[in-house]
């Protein structure tokens, strides 16, 4: 076996499905070892960042590894903001780049795709990532590929490995499973122990869930959890999108003072609000009506328990969750909080009426009412604002890190990875930065359902910031360029026209459909209205 079979080998054996990638003269020949060993099916896609976000949303969708291969330099200097994505947001994606052979460094030259010294990329990546390896020692190599692949699942982060060109051919041992640390038991059972004493005394108890919940593949098992206690469950704003189709016992997402008022009270009058899986960002806490003193809530994240002023400090979820589930065991399900269901908006007019983003949400809700549910990607902008109004199901977004041009290259990574057609709802100024990507569904049979959010407008920058004319951007005949990519596109202006074009879109399978929906200048969600309204207000009174 040799090097670069050796790794194949293990990213299979560890999770991986797939590899997207884009090759360059410094991984020629590992992409031809990758098409040969037919060990993983091989994605190429037309830019890095599309690259990236695609395996980030594979991670994401099939909670395991995501693979990204690129050039050196060139390839993989332009994917550095897919992987800070993943990288903040928790999605284990491992970056392979190709990169100079030994003898090449020495030649005194300065090799092409060289920044400022070989090893700048390496450093560069050290930042975004949990754990790097340089494979330039093939006796070592099975080691350093055990460890950092352990790490990308132990983290849920990214891993970065360097694959210099004149080693991807060299024989090379296969590559052992490293194990996760192991567990303090006792620890494990006063973590758990304590969590249950707090839940169970707390006259309020209110568990919010997040993406790592996810990430660790836990949904199942802590419904079952809040099934047992019968504690009301809410997502974070980045967890929207979880316990998708598992109904009770959500109740639905904490948006804090832009949100439905019954839940932020709920949450900010817990006397033990159990966050599990969380990512402490702004996003998620920063537009609380009453600031909720995080001191005094219960914290399962990652890898650490934190309760009451003290910390346990190797805790991994999933062996909490475990231990939770085992302390209720003996426990039959106790009665769920009675909670008046959120409603979304149903029956779109068929009118004439030109189309505002809760018309999408609306339309949306009729289709899947009619043709079942689809998993959502939104991309940042009102489209991702415009998914609050949509019923719960599977959502990808990059709801924290909040960088444009996710949509849709991680719609193709979804529907790459899972078969299932993903609905894509994306900006005008997002699409206009990785839109071009659809031009690579025809290759692989990919159909997803495009809605182009087309306002001619940056303009959640504008609902921040009135008056700047640059916010302002052309209209793009996005239903043109479909065309010219090979999918169905079709301009929709009316609420009649909206309607009609989605229905029809969900009718036809095997290419993409895009709807390029034109949005009247200053229209937008309810939802981005009163998260603006809420920022305001609260910058105004700190
Ligand atoms: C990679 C900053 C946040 S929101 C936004 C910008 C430029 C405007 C989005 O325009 P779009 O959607 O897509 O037309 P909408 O609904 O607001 O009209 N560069 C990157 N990421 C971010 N977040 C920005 C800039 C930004
Ligand atoms: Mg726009």
């Amino acid at each position: 076996m040799n090097l670069s079979e050796a790794l194949l080998h293990a990213l299979k054996a560890q999770g991986a499905k797939e590899i997207f990638g884009i090759p360059g003269d410094f991984v020629l020949p590992f992409f031809k070892i990758i098409e040969e060993s037919n060990l993983l099916p091989l994605y190429t896609l037309s830019h890095e960042p599309a690259v990236g976000f695609a395996a980030d949303a594979a991670a994401r969708m099939h909670m395991n590894l995501g693979v990204a291969a690129v050039t050196y330099g060139a390839g993989a200097l332009n994917m550095v903001n897919a992987i800070a994505t993943a990288y903040a947001e928790r999605s284990p994606v491992v970056v392979i780049s190709g990169a100079p052979g030994e003898g090449e460094s020495q030649k005194g030259l300065l090799l092409h795709h060289q920044a400022k010294t070989l090893s700048s990329q390496f450093r560069i990546y050290s930042e975004i990532t949990c754990d790097q390896a340089r494979l330039d020692d093939v006796h070592h190599a099975p080691q350093d590929i055990a460890r950092v692949l352990c790490h990308a699942h132990l983290y849920s982060q990214p891993v970065y490995i360097e694959l210099p060109r004149d080693k991807i051919h060299q024989s090379c041992e296969e590559v052992p499973i490293q194990r996760l640390p192991a567990i303090d038991k006792e620890a494990l059972r006063m973590a758990a122990s304590e969590i249950m004493t707090r839940l169970t005394r707390a006259k309020k108890p209110v568990l919010m869930i997040c993406v790592e919940t996810r990430r660790y593949g836990l949904e199942t098992k802590v419904a079952k959890f809040a099934r047992k206690l019968g504690i009301p469950v809410v997502t974070s704003l980045m967890g929207r999108g979880l316990f998708a189709g598992m109904e009770p016992p959500l109740i639905g997402p904490y948006l804090g003072i832009a949100g439905d008022k019954k839940i932020t009270r709920l949450v900010e009058h817990s006397d033990a609000l159990f966050l599990l899986g969380i990512i402490l960002s702004d996003t998620n806490f920063g537009i609380s009506k009453e600031p909720i003193d995080l001191k005094k809530t219960i914290q399962a994240t990652r890898n650490q328990v934190i309760i009451d002023y003290h910390v346990y400090p190797y805790i991994p979820l999933s062996s909490l969750i475990d231990e939770l589930l085992r302390l209720t065991e003996e426990r039959n399900d106790a009665p769920a909080t009675v909670f008046p269901k959120i409603r979304y908006p149903r029956n779109l007019k068929s009118d004439d009426h030109p189309i505002h983003p809760i018309d999408i949400a609306t339309a949306v809700n009729d289709l899947f009412d009619t043709a079942g549910r689809m998993p959502i990607v939104a991309d940042m902008g009102d489209a991702l604002f415009t998914a609050f109004d949509i019923e719960n199901t599977t959502l990808l977004a990059p709801a924290y890190y909040a960088t444009m041009g996710f949509g849709i290259p991680a719609g193709l990574g979804l529907q790459a990875t899972t078969g299932k057609r993903p609905l894509i709802l994306v900006g005008d100024g997002a699409f206009q930065m990785t839109g071009l990507e659809l031009g690579n569904c025809k290759k692989y049979g990919w159909d997803p359902i495009v809605l182009v959010f087309n306002n001619s407008s940056w303009e959640m920058l504008a609902v921040f910031q009135p008056g700047s004319k640059f916010n302002k951007i052309d209209g793009w005949n996005f239903a043109e360029i479909a065309m010219g990519l090979k999918g169905v596109g079709i301009r929709v202006t009316t609420r009649r026209e909206l309607h009609q074009a989605l229905f029809q879109a969900v009718q036809e399978r095997g290419r993409f459909h895009l709807l390029d929906i034109v949005i009247p200048p200053g229209k937008i969600s309810p939802t981005l209205s009163n998260y603006v309204s809420g920022i305001r207000r609260l910058s105004r009174n700190p």
